[in-house]
């Protein structure tokens, strides 16, 4: 059986020293229930470091990422201060492994959501949208894993770049995203890739945050999910992601 303290300390740690560890369904299989129960106890150990949870994200919230991966669910991580990086800054890639870059939005909420809500109440929850960047990096080597190994690697989540906040939430349902990299369009997709609409993002977060009997507070972060497949994150480059209606983000990157 496997231990859930232990595991917290191993998936922490590969984070903090950005080394690779082989997956731990390897070891000793365990459920998804205790997947997460090692990613709150890991998350648990960023704080009592002085990290403070910010919100969360949501994971496979495309029909084809779930397909590939033969699960039926989303997934969801913690967001922690130290993972925000600045719009328009130059972002070290020595804290990451095998960073990945995911295009996505990000919603900012004004009331705590302490229950599931309907796609109807969402927006009233919501404060403001801005495009974003996630930065995945799965901390298992060669970025393989089961469904269990990456819950409890909080969702392979390292970082996230928040653009400006938009008040206008009307254009989201199928604006147009491009991902683009030292000026070259590397990926090219629709918000309605999330979920069929990313305001279900922000419904599918009230379910699985009510179902851990977990409250997010006003002010919370919730990363959508990507409206596109995720692109290798290298040193000496220039990310943008621009979202139709929304606005854009961008990042240069460094060792
Ligand atoms: O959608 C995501 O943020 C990815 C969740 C974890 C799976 C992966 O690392 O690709
Ligand atoms: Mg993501």
């Amino acid at each position: 059986m496997i231990d859930i303290e232990d595991a917290a300390r191993l998936v922490d740690e590969a984070a903090v020293k950005a080394t690779a560890i082989h997956q731990l369904t390897t070891v000793d299989a365990f459920s998804v229930h205790d997947a997460y129960r090692i990613q709150r106890m890991s998350i648990d150990r960023r704080v009592q470091r002085g990290e403070r949870r910010i919100g969360i994200k949501l994971g496979f919230t495309s029909r084809a990422k779930m397909m590939q991966m033969g699960v039926s669910d989303l997934i969801w991580g913690w967001l922690t201060d130290a993972m925000l990086e600045d719009d328009g800054g130059n972002v070290s890639l020595r804290r990451f492994i095998h960073p990945r870059v995911e295009p996505e939005v990000c919603f900012l909420t004004r009331r705590t959501i302490d229950r599931p809500l309907t796609a109807l109440e969402a927006k009233d929850y919501l404060e403001a949208v801005a495009p974003a960047m996630e930065i995945i990096d799965s901390r298992y080597q060669d970025f393989r894993f089961t469904l269990e190994d990456v819950v409890a690697d909080n969702c392979s989540s390292a970082g996230l770049v928040v653009g400006n906040w938009a008040r206008n939430l009307d254009s989201l349902g199928n604006a147009g995203v491009i991902m683009r990299v030292d000026g070259r369009d590397m990926q090219i997709g629709s918000t309605a890739a999330i979920l069929g609409h990313p305001v279900r993002a922000v419904v599918e977060a009230s379910r699985l945050a009510s179902e851990s009997e977990t409250a997010l507070p006003a002010g919370s972060l919730i990363m959508a999910g990507a409206a596109t497949a995720a692109h290798p994150l290298v040193p000496a480059s220039h990310v943008q992601v621009l979202v139709s209606g929304v606005g854009e983000v961008d990042i240069t990157t460094r060792l």
